[in-house]
């Protein structure tokens, strides 16, 4: 004898896939990291259309980020829906004083304060959520571990939003150096007590695992993701992948043996999409929501002294409460402190 439970996930399968995913993802890092050639490629979608990237032939038009910028884009595959929004955000180090290290928070801020606004507004038929889902926060190859710049921007962004750190331009180093420098970041991490997002690793079944799934199983052991961002579309053996070409050749930036690349994506989407939304909505946000309330809720200094005036009345001190009082509290309350 059945209920029919087994059924359930049925359900909840068909009407995630009829409302369609949606994941806002947000690039941090030093100027010229390669953010926003990251995100172009990353989802095989052109969110910079007008962008000239360098290649071998020597076109060079790559833009700046100068401010924090949305892009939305709706990918399709087999049937599912995902509505992408990446926001790009300027690369800090270039202003003497590095005011902009918190602009990236202060956005992911304003979203929270919006969705809460929306939230306990009387209609909440319509509810814009912007809020960020995950951060790629992007280190320097060229550096020894951590700047203290990247502390004090991770240490900003951590209690916000799903920190995911990435070496950037993976290219420039050896395979050596690489295993250094994420072992020195992942140090400096540690002892600056960094929270990161934690990539759990799943147990998958397959008997003869590819290669990027004994990439995922060890995906914990990969953090900092090493990335490489493509500048062109190559083929080989009727395959298509993603490549970033040299004047002397070119990488294929999907491989396993080369990137993190293809495992970032797998992990980001396939693997940990659910986990770091939940997480930001029932964590992230829930804790940015007590704390507004909090704030809003702390009795200000003057009725404190006043309390305190009212339980140990001074003869002195008398005369001054009830001028005081006219101030801050009502007529009802200030008649009673008079009798
Ligand atoms: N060698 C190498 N170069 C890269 C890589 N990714 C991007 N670049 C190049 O680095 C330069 C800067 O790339 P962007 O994507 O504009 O860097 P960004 O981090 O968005 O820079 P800002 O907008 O100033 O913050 C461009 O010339 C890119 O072609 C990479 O993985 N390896
Ligand atoms: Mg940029």
């Amino acid at each position: 004898m059945y209920v029919g439970l087994a059924g359930l996930p049925r359900q909840v399968h068909q009407s995630c896939v009829a409302k369609g995913f949606d994941l806002t993802m947000m690039v941090v890092g030093e100027s010229g990291m390669g953010k926003s050639t990251l995100v172009n490629s990353l989802f095989l979608v052109d969110l910079y259309k007008n962008r000239l990237l360098p290649s071998a032939s020597g076109t060079e038009n790559v833009t700046q980020t100068m401010s924090i910028t949305r892009k939305t884009a709706a990918i399709e595959e087999k049937g599912i829906r995902l509505r992408l929004t990446v926001v790009d955000t300027p690369g800090f180090g270039a202003a003497l004083d590095n005011r902009e290290r918190c602009a990236a928070s202060d956005y992911i801020k304003e979203q929270f304060e919006a969705y809460r606004r929306d939230e306990t507004a009387l209609n909440r038929r319509n509810i814009q959520d912007n809020r960020v889902h995950c951060c790629l926060y992007f280190i320097s190859p060229f550096g020894h571990g951590l700047k203290p710049l990247d502390v004090a921007c991770m240490r900003s962004l951590q209690d916000l939003v799903n920190l995911v750190p990435v070496v950037a331009k993976a290219d420039s180093l050896t395979k050596a150096e690489l295993q250094v420098k994420k072992a020195r970041i992942l140090k400096d991490i540690a002892s600056h007590k960094i929270k990161i997002f934690q990539f759990l690793c799943e147990e998958e079944d397959e008997f003869w695992p590819s290669d990027l799934e004994l990439q995922v199983r060890g995906a914990p052991n990969s953090i900092p993701f090493a990335v490489i961002g493509g500048n062109a579309t190559m083929e080989s053996n009727d395959k298509c992948y993603l490549a970033r070409v040299y004047p002397w050749g070119a990488v294929n930036v999907e491989s396993p043996a080369n990137s993190d690349f293809s495992l970032l994506r797998r992990m980001l989407v396939t693997n940990h999409m659910q986990a770091m939304k939940e997480f930001t909505h029932h964590t992230l946000y829930e804790n940015y929501r007590v704390k507004v309330h909090q704030r809003s809720h702390k009795p200000t200094r003057r009725p404190i002294r006043l309390l305190q005036m009212i339980h140990e009345p001074s003869p002195r001190r008398i005369g001054k409460t009830i001028i005081y009082s006219s101030q801050v509290i009502d007529p009802i309350k200030k008649e009673r402190l008079l009798y």
